[in-house]
C-alpha cells in the first residue's frame, strides 16, 4: 500500500552494494521470548528493513547455529547496562547482545542504520549504553488539532477535540524509538478544555490504546497536566497543594490515571506561568506543588516533570530593575533539595525562551540537590519556523558541553542532565518536536536532520553533530558524495548564518511579535514580555551585570566573573549582559555598529549561497525533496533580507554611524 507519509529515515531503499543480506536472511532469537511485544517489534522492524534493502524476508530460527543474525539476552554485566547493546560480527554472525528488550530494539536499530547508511555489517563491534535515562519528545499538540509553535501541518495525535490513534502514530513511536527516545508527551503543557479531560473516561480508553502502541516501542507516555484540574473537573474551589481535599482528589485521581493508562510514565507540568495556574496562586511554592503531585503518582512508580519556565509576563517595560533572565533562578534556587525524589525540574536551555543563542541557564548546575533535566526546542519557533535552514544540533552540543562548575570533575550540562553529576536516575534531556501531519512530517525536509539528530545526541552525547549528518544524509537524502558534502556544509553553517541575519551578539528577539517569524525590531521593545534590547542613540544591550540587573551573579564561579565583565565576555553574548557603545570595538578591531552590519550583510550572502548550492543538486535529489527545499530556500532569501534591511536601517538611523563599505542601507 502506497503511505500518505514519508518514512523519513525508515524508507529502507535497495541497498545491496555490501553484500549485507547475508546476515538478514536468517536470524535467531536467544533468551528473549520472541512473543515479547518489544521484541515483537524488533523483529517485525528486521522485516521492514530487510524487505526494502535486500527484498527478502527472513526466518526466525530457534537455533543459532545457521542464523545470520543473533538476538541474545545477556545479564547486566558492566559492559551492557540498562537499554544499552552491543553489535559484533563474529564467524560471519552478526550478534546483537542486550540486557533488555528495549536495548535490543535499539541495537536492531543499529544494525539497521548501518546497512541503510551503505555501511558493510562485516567487522561491526560496538558497544552502546545510553547517556540520559530519559530522553523524550515533547509535543505542543492541542486536541482541536493545531499545534503551539507547529509549522509542519496538525496533530497526528488529536483532531476535533478527539484522540487518534491510527497507523501514523505506529510509524511516529517507530521512527522516534530508532534513534532512542524513551518518553513523549503527548499534549501541550498550555492545558486547555478538552485537554483537561485527557485523564478522565471521556478519553481514557483511546488514551491508553494509544500508549499501548508506545509501549510496543519501549517509549513510555506522559500527558501535560492542567494544576488547576481540581477546580475544573473535581468541583473543588481551589488547588492548594496543601489543602487536604486537593491532596486527596490528586490522590483518586492519579490511581485511576495509572489503572487506566498501563503505560504511563507520569505528568509534564506548566504552572504559574503565561497564564498557567500554580501553586504561588495560593502563597505556595513550586516545591509544594510539584511534591503534592508527586507524592499522588509515587505508588506507580510515576514521575512528575515540573518545568521551570516561570515568569512575570507582565512586567513594565519602564521596570529596569525587573530581569525575565533572572526568574527561572530566582523562582527555584531557593528550594534546591526539598523537592521529592520522583520530581524532575525540567529546565529550558536558556534563561529566556530558546532563542539563536542565549547563555545556559544558571539553574543547569546551579541545583545542587535536585533532579534536573534539560528542554531544547527543535520546533523552530525562533530559528526559522521550519522555513528557513538551522540545523540545531551544534547548539545543543555547546549547550551540553558547557562548564557549569557546579562539581570538580563533573560539572558540564551533560553530566548534571545524565545524573553523573548527583548519581541519579531520574534525570535526562527533552526537546520540544517539530513535527506534525505534514506528509514530510517536518515542514522542511531538511528540519528532520534535527527530529533525527536529537534523539541520536540524547542518547549518545559524545556523536558530533557531523557523524550525525553522516547517518542522517545517507540514510534519508541521498548518499551521493556531491549531496552529502553540500548539506553537510549548508547544514553545519545554518545556525550561525541564521544568527547573523537576524540578531547576533545574543541579543535574541526583534522578531514580530505573537508569530515569531520575520524582523520587528522593536516589536516587542514597549510590551509586556520582558524581551528588551534596549537600543538607544549611543549603544544597545542589557546590562545584566552587577552594576544591572545581576544577573551573572547566578553563574558559579569563574563564570559569574567571566560574564560580569566586558572584556572577558564571550562575544556572542556580549549584548546579552552588557549595554554596550556602538563605538566600541570588538576584538576583531570593528565597532559594534560595523559588525552589525557585516553581520547582516554576510548572512543573506550565505542563504543565498546555500540557496544556489542547493540548485547544483537537482537531478541528484527526489524531485519531490528537491522541489519543496528549493521553495523554502526562496523564501528563506525573503526573510533574510527583511531581517538585513530593517535591523541596518533601524541602527543606522539610531546611531547615525554609516557603514564603512558603503552598502546599501534605507
Ligand atoms: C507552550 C514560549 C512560547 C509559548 C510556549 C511557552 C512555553 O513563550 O512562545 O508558545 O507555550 O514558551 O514554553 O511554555
Amino acid at each position: 500500500m502506497e503511505q500518505k507519509w514519508s518514512q523519513l529515515w525508515l524508507a529502507y531503499e535497495k541497498k545491496t552494494e555490501q553484500g549485507n543480506e547475508v546476515f538478514f536472511r536468517k536470524v535467531a532469537v536467544e533468551g528473549f521470548s520472541a512473543a515479547e511485544r518489544v521484541v515483537k517489534s524488533a523483529l517485525k522492524e528486521l522485516e521492514t528493513g530487510a524487505r526494502g534493502m535486500f527484498g527478502l524476508k527472513p526466518d526466525v530460527l530457534k537455533d543459532v547455529t545457521d542464523a545470520g543474525l543473533i538476538l541474545r539476552k545477556v545479564q547486566e554485566n558492566g559492559r551492557i547496562s540498562e537499554e544499552g547493546y552491543s553489535v559484533k560480527e563474529e564467524n560471519g554472525q552478526i550478534v546483537c547482545e542486550a540486557v533488555d528488550a528495549k536495548g535490543l530494539l535499539y541495537g536492531v536499530f543499529h544494525i539497521l542504520r548501518l546497512a541503510s547508511m551503505g555501511k558493510s555489517l562485516a567487522g561491526t563491534d560496538i558497544c552502546c549504553n545510553p547517556d540520559n535515562p530519559l530522553r523524550m519528545y515533547n509535543h505542543w499538540d492541542n486536541m482541536d488539532g493545531s499545534i503551539e509553535r507547529g509549522y509542519s501541518g496538525n496533530s497526528f495525535f488529536f483532531a476535533k477535540d478527539d484522540v487518534l490513534t491510527d497507523e501514523r502514530v505506529r510509524d511516529y513511536a517507530r521512527l522516534v524509538s530508532s534513534v532512542g527516545i524513551n518518553g513523549v508527551v503527548i499534549n501541550n503543557v498550555n492545558v486547555k478544555q478538552a485537554a483537561t479531560y485527557l485523564i478522565t473516561d471521556r478519553f481514557f480508553d483511546k488514551v491508553a490504546r494509544m500508549a499501548e502502541i508506545f509501549a510496543d516501542y519501549g517509549i513510555k507516555f506522559f500527558l501535560s497536566l492542567n494544576y488547576a484540574a481540581t477546580m475544573e473537573l473535581g468541583g473543588l474551589p481551589g488547588a492548594d497543594p496543601l489543602d487536604a481535599d486537593v491532596i486527596a482528589w490528586w490522590k483518586e485521581k492519579m490511581k485511576e490515571c495509572f489503572a487506566k493508562i498501563p503505560n504511563l510514565g507520569g505528568f509534564l507540568v506548566k504552572a504559574d506561568s503565561e497564564g498557567c495556574p500554580g501553586p504561588f496562586t495560593y502563597g505556595r511554592t513550586q516545591a509544594d506543588g510539584a511534591n503534592m503531585l508527586a507524592d499522588a503518582v509515587k505508588p506507580y512508580g510515576g514521575i512528575i516533570i515540573w518545568r521551570c519556565f516561570v515568569y512575570n509576563c507582565t512586567q513594565d517595560w519602564r521596570d529596569r530593575r525587573t530581569d525575565r533572565a533572572r526568574a527561572g533562578y530566582d523562582s527555584f534556587i531557593g528550594m534546591d533539595g526539598d523537592y521529592r525524589d520522583n520530581v524532575i525540574l525540567q529546565i529550558k536551555n536558556g534563561p529566556m525562551d530558546f532563542q539563536i543563542r542565549e547563555p545556559v541557564s544558571p539553574l543547569l548546575g546551579g541545583l545542587q540537590k535536585t533532579n534536573q533535566m534539560l528542554e531544547v526546542q527543535i520546533a523552530q519557533e525562533y530559528t526559522g519556523h521550519q522555513i528557513d535552514v538551522c540545523y540545531l544540533i551544534p547548539m545543543f552540543k555547546e549547550i551540553l558541553d558547557f562548564h557549569t562548575y557546579c562539581k570538580e570533575g563533573a560539572d558540564t550540562v551533560a553530566d548534571v542532565i545524565s545524573g553523573r553529576t548527583m548519581g541519579n536516575q531520574n534525570a535526562g534531556i527533552a526537546a520540544v518536536i517539530n513535527t506534525g501531519n505534514d506528509a514530510n512530517w517536518t515542514g522542511n525536509d531538511l528540519a528532520a536532520a534535527n527530529l533525527y539528530g536529537f534523539g541520536r545526541l540524547a542518547y549518545q552525547t559524545s556523536l558530533t553533530a557531523e557523524e550525525i549528518l553522516d547517518e542522517w544524509i545517507p540514510m534519508q537524502i541521498s548518499s551521493d558524495k556531491e549531496v552529502m558534502e553540500t548539506l553537510r556544509e549548508i547544514l553545519l553553517s545554518s545556525r550561525e548564518t541564521y544568527e547573523k541575519y537576524t540578531s547576533p551578539l545574543g541579543i535574541g528577539w526583534m522578531v514580530t511579535p505573537n508569530t515569531h517569524y520575520g524582523c520587528s525590531v522593536d516589536g516587542y521593545e514597549y510590551s509586556r514580555w520582558g524581551t528588551y534590547h534596549r537600543a538607544d542613540h549611543l549603544g544597545i544591550g542589557v546590562d545584566r551585570s552587577d552594576k544591572g540587573t545581576g544577573y551573572a551573579q547566578q553563574y558559579h564561579e569563574p563564570n559569574a566573573s567571566m560574564y560580569n565583565s566586558m572584556e572577558s565576555c564571550p562575544e556572542e553574548l556580549l549584548l546579552f549582559f552588557h549595554h554596550v557603545p556602538y563605538t566600541y570595538r570588538l576584538k576583531t578591531g570593528k565597532t559594534l555598529i560595523q559588525h552589525i552590519y557585516d553581520s547582516h550583510f554576510e548572512g543573506y550572502d550565505e542563504a543565498e549561497a546555500f540557496a544556489k548550492a542547493w540548485d547544483r543538486l537537482e537531478g541528484k535529489i527526489r524531485p519531490e525533496t528537491f522541489r519543496t527545499v528549493k521553495e523554502r530556500f526562496g523564501r528563506q532569501l525573503v526573510n533574510a533580507a527583511e531581517w538585513r534591511d530593517q535591523v541596518n536601517s533601524y541602527f543606522y538611523r539610531k546611531s547615525g554611524i554609516a557603514d564603512e563599505k558603503g552598502r546599501k542601507i534605507y
